[in-house]
């Protein structure tokens, strides 16, 4: 065994974390992007079944909401790419691999959401399912990944407790809307079951990503933990969960309940759900449709940094330095400056009253060349 692997192992022992400038095995690294990338795919993916609904949302507050959740769902994807590129995987490529179905997302992603009711469902089960399974993810052994995690469950929390809100607003209403909830919680029930992935004795990840901290807890497990939990939200609500084995077992201080139908899960997972096809086919076109966005920004990442037009000395525009904050003032717009690498810039007419503003074109650390000022 090499110092390195020691090292590593010795960390993982402690409980400690792996941080993206540590030496770690290439399985390790491996099964960190598959599973951060399939996460941050799902929160993207995620993002279809409730947007189908923000036009249709029945009151401005509901669609706000609504809204702001779908919101939420996007920035939980952007922090997991993030982590994901610290492992030296760039969002353009995680991207082109879930359009072109090398990665997975969250098999619940794949069912419809046929009515309003649906909305408040993937809220209560869905969420109620993420926190469980991503709870302990806020101690994986990762850092960038854990450190993500904290943030996406506080919000998860509020997404769960929106959708629990809207189902019972439902069930204070009128026949029809309490029969939507039912409705909608029996198409869910199972497919929320199934987010936890196969039973454990047929994960072939589950005890390698528990030996390196990546998981913490088998899958079972978690799944266990979201009925025990959710049978009394079930009862406050006072829906049915569609499990006609679903007992308290007094024995183990548990609920048994029945197994969804794996090999339903298996077809999902292989791309043969109800909406893969839409799914992807969705998120293809909305990638394509920002072809431009992404060439502009590439562009503009190219510019120089300032260029500052019709400025004077009693006229000084505020903008046209990114990342300029009122406590981090660069001095001079040059890439690569630093404090203690400051690049000299030729500037005709300088003095010590009277400083013109710079523009500068195509300046970088080592390649400075200066124009008149304004
Ligand atoms: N769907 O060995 P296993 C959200 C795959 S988004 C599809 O147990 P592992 C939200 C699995 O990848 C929340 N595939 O795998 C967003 C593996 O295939 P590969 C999403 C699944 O990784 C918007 C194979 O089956 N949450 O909350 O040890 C709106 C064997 O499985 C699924 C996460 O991503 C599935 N359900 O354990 C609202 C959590 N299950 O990769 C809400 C992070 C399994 O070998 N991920 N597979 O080809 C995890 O915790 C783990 O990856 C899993 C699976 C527990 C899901």
């Amino acid at each position: 065994m090499t110092a390195l692997q020691e090292q590593f192992d010795a960390t993982i022992g402690r409980g400690d974390r792996i941080e993206p400038r540590d030496w770690m095995p290439e399985g390790y690294r491996k099964t960190l992007v598959r599973q951060i990338a399939q996460h941050a795919h799902s929160e993207i993916i995620g993002m279809q079944p409730e947007g189908n609904w923000i036009t249709r949302a029945p009151s401005l507050r509901r669609k706000a909401i609504l809204l702001a959740k779908v919101q939420d769902e996007a920035g939980h994807g952007l922090y997991l790419y993030s982590a994901c590129e610290t492992l030296g995987v760039s969002r353009g490529e995680l991207t082109e691999m879930l359009i072109e179905g090398r990665q997975k997302y969250s098999s619940i992603f794949n069912y419809p959401t046929l009515s309003y009711a649906d909305v408040g469902t993937i809220g209560w089960l869905v969420d109620g399912a993420a926190i469980c399974n991503q709870v302990p993810l806020c101690r994986t052994s990762f850092g960038p990944y854990g450190r993500a995690m904290i943030r996406i469950c506080k919000e998860e929390s509020f997404h769960q407790r929106q959708g629990f809100e809207l189902l019972m607003t439902m069930m204070r209403g009128t026949d029809e809307q309490q029969a939507m909830v039912q409705e909608s919680v029996d198409r869910f029930w199972w497919p929320s079951l199934m987010m936890f992935g196969p039973p454990d004795d047929e994960s072939p990840n589950s005890a390698q990503s528990m030996a390196w901290g990546i998981k913490r807890n088998g899958n079972d497990e978690l799944r266990q933990r979201f009925v025990d939990m959710t049978v009394p939200q079930a009862k406050a609500l006072g829906v049915t969960l569609p499990d006609p084995d679903l007992v308290w077992n007094e024995a183990r201080g548990a609920h048994d309940f029945g197994q969804p139908d794996w090999s339903e899960f298996t077809q999902v997972v292989k791309g043969n759900g109800p909406c893969n096809a839409q799914r992807i086919a969705h998120r293809r076109a909305a990638h394509e449709d920002g072809a431009w966005v992404r060439e502009a920004a590439t562009a503009f990442a190219a510019s120089p940094l300032v260029e500052v037009r019709g400025a004077s000395a009693t006229n000084v525009p505020l903008v046209g330095v990114r990342g300029a904050s009122a406590t981090n003032v660069p001095l001079v717009g040059v890439r690569g400056a630093s404090a203690t690498n400051v690049p000299l810039v030729e500037v005709r007419g300088a003095s010590a009253t009277n400083v013109p503003l710079v523009e500068v074109r195509g300046a970088s650390a080592t390649s400075l060349e200066t124009e008149g000022e304004n």
